[in-house]
């Protein structure tokens, strides 16, 4: 039988290449996000390959994300595997001078928007005894960088919220999996900078990582056999060794 997938962020970059990947192999898709008119040509590119059901709402608004969820129709409502993958960064400030609202932006979504998808979908993981959840962490999960300070601290809690699934979850056979990319070349720093042009430079004089890098690895964990749970997966570009150094032209 088809598996379905729900994935968050879907309307650009990781979620948005992970669409694509999951589509060419046929699993059903609920593509969720804000932006209508990207979710809607989403849909249209993707149904041919699959079935495709989309939901726009903010992970920041929990009452909106419970009730987008269970508005799923019979046939998308049952999720096997979730991709908690909608977040940002938004800033990159000393701490000293970092914005309110950049940080409550950065745990509303990224932490407790994670948090409020994996409520709505985990009580029929565990009532079919099946599942996979994805949550697709950072390197500034494993470490911390200047100026990342609350960006860090949010993919520290998405990895800590991850091992702290695995643990739940066990008795009722449900994987849980980390993939923590490096840089990755997606709209991800004009939403950092806010548009500014300090995002034109973040991916120059390198190649990054691209979405459908990520994209395929995350197909790789969920085209595992039933025995085998990837459990976490730190992944860089060749030009990257750390969060602070990485080899530029
Ligand atoms: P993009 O900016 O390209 O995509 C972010 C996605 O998240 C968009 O689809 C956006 O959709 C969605 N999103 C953002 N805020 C909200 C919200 N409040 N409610 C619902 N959806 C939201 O960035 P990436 O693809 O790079 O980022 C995806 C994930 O990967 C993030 O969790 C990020 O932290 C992580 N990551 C990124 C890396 C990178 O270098 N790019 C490296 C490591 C991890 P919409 O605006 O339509 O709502
Ligand atoms: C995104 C990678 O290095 O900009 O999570 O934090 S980085």
């Amino acid at each position: 039988m088809k598996k379905t997938a729900l994935i968050t962020g879907a309307t650009s970059g990781i979620g948005r290449a992970t669409a694509y990947e999951f589509a060419k192999h046929g699993i059903k898709l609920v593509l969720c996000g804000r932006r209508q008119e990207r979710l809607d040509e989403l849909e249209k590119a993707l149904s041919k390959q699959t079935e495709v059901h989309t939901l726009n709402f903010d992970v920041r608004d929990k009452a909106k994300t419970l009730e987008a969820i269970e508005s799923l129709p019979k046939e998308f409502q049952d999720i096997d595997i979730l991709i908690n993958n909608a977040g940002n960064a938004h800033g990159l400030d000393p701490i000293q001078t970092g914005s309110l609202d950049d940080w409550d932006a950065m745990m509303d979504i990224n932490v407790k928007g994670l948090l409020y998808v994996s409520k709505a979908i985990i009580p029929q993981m565990t009532e079919r005894q099946s599942g996979h959840i994805i949550n697709i962490g950072s390197s500034a999960g494993k470490e911390v960088y200047p100026k990342g300070n609350v960006y860090c601290g949010s993919k520290h809690a998405v990895l800590a919220i991850t091992e702290g699934m695995r643990i739940d979850l066990n008795p009722f056979g449900i994987k849980v999996t980390a993939i923590n990319p490096g840089l990755v070349e997606t709209e991800f720093s004009k939403v950092r900078f806010k548009g500014g042009k300090e995002a034109d430079s973040v991916y120059k004089g390198y190649k990054a990582l691209q979405a459908e890098d990520v994209a395929e690895v995350i197909y790789f964990a969920v085209s595992r056999p039933a025995h085998v749970n990837i459990a976490d997966v730190l992944m860089f570009c060749t030009a990257q060794a750390n969060s602070t150094i990485v080899k530029k032209n």
